[in-house]
């Protein structure tokens, strides 16, 4: 018996620096009910979804930082989106910014279709700078803002498959996928915020869609997942931040793709028991994997070549 689910990324457009969270949890209610009308079991939204991309403002002070946070999750603001997920009975992935205690994690949960949170992650690949950089059109401060998260890359059985999770920046490297692979992951829900312009190499500009997908093409393929990946897009503040959220196949196909750089649901249904045609063929791990040769993976880097 095939075990399927329909799935939504959820692209958000731009969100001003004013705009309070409760215009954005409405906005994404409204997603979700339009992704439930189109068959969605799960609806996957961006990476710091609640508020425009904070990260682009050096803020000397903590409490002003503090604001862009959220302490409690569900909150007063985002219980509608609880609310909405519960009475629709669809699941959803949200991207936000977390305090606990005394850290602060760029995070994104899993919350099932009756409401609770099934599984959470912490973004580890931070990108950016720690201190302001006015030479940039635009700061990138998530190393200043955010710890790196410590909770390994869970994947969790839920919704009828192994699901893991990742953000932004994670998508371009290899270990984040082959670390879920390891863990027979079949769907890698993530949110990301890449702007079209990157201040240090801009000759990458024109590439910024293209590095996109190749990085989660390659990663669904090597690892026999499906991957949904949902953008924060559009002009931002003054900051184009590319689109091109997507639902990919196990075998690298993008089987739906965004088309604006606005709010926008994609949708597809996914049949999980598709990733054994990658995992019991060309990436077998059990047959083809050399790991004894990999040590070098986990030490840090040499220094590069001269
Ligand atoms: N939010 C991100 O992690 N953005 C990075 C940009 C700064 C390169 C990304 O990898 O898309």
């Amino acid at each position: 018996m095939p075990r399927t689910l329909t799935v939504a990324a959820a692209q958000l457009g731009p969100i001003a620096r004013d705009e309070p969270r409760s215009s954005a949890v409405a906005r994404m209610v409204a997603l979700m009910e339009h992704a439930h009308g189109r068959g969605a079991e799960l609806v996957v939204f961006p990476e710091l979804a609640l508020t425009s991309f904070f990260p682009r403002w050096f803020m000397p002070d903590q409490s002003e930082i503090d604001t862009w946070f959220e302490r409690e999750m569900p909150s007063a603001d985002t219980a509608p989106l609880f609310e909405a997920a519960a009475r629709l009975g669809v699941a959803f992935h949200l991207g936000y910014a977390e305090i606990d205690g005394a850290n602060r994690f760029n995070t994104a949960i899993l919350v099932g279709p009756t409401g609770e949170i099934l599984s959470k992650y912490r973004k580890v690949h931070l990108p950016g700078h720690r201190e302001d950089e006015p030479w940039r059109p635009f700061q990138h401060l998530e190393k200043r803002y955010f710890a790196r998260g410590d909770l390994g890359f869970p994947v969790v059985d839920a919704l009828g498959g192994h699901v893991g999770m990742c953000i932004c920046n994670d998508r371009r490297w290899p270990e984040t996928w082959r670390l879920m692979g390891l863990q027979s992951a079949e769907l890698v829900c993530l949110g990301y915020n890449t702007p079209q312009h990157y201040p240090n190499a801009p000759q990458h500009d024109r590439l910024q869609d293209f590095h996109n997908h190749l990085s989660m093409q390659a990663g669904a393929y090597q690892n026999g997942t499906y991957v949904v990946a949902a953008a924060k897009a559009g002009l931002e503040e003054g900051a184009e931040l590319i689109g091109g959220s997507c639902i990919i196949a196990p075998t690298g196909e993008i089987v739906a793709l965004a088309a604006t750089r606005a709010d926008e649901v994609v949708v597809a249904d996914i049949d999980f028991d598709r990733c054994r045609e990658i995992r019991t063929n060309i990436f077998d791990f059990a047959q083809h994997r050399q790991p004894d040769l990999y040590t070098a993976l986990a030490e840090p880097a040499p220094a590069p070549a001269k």
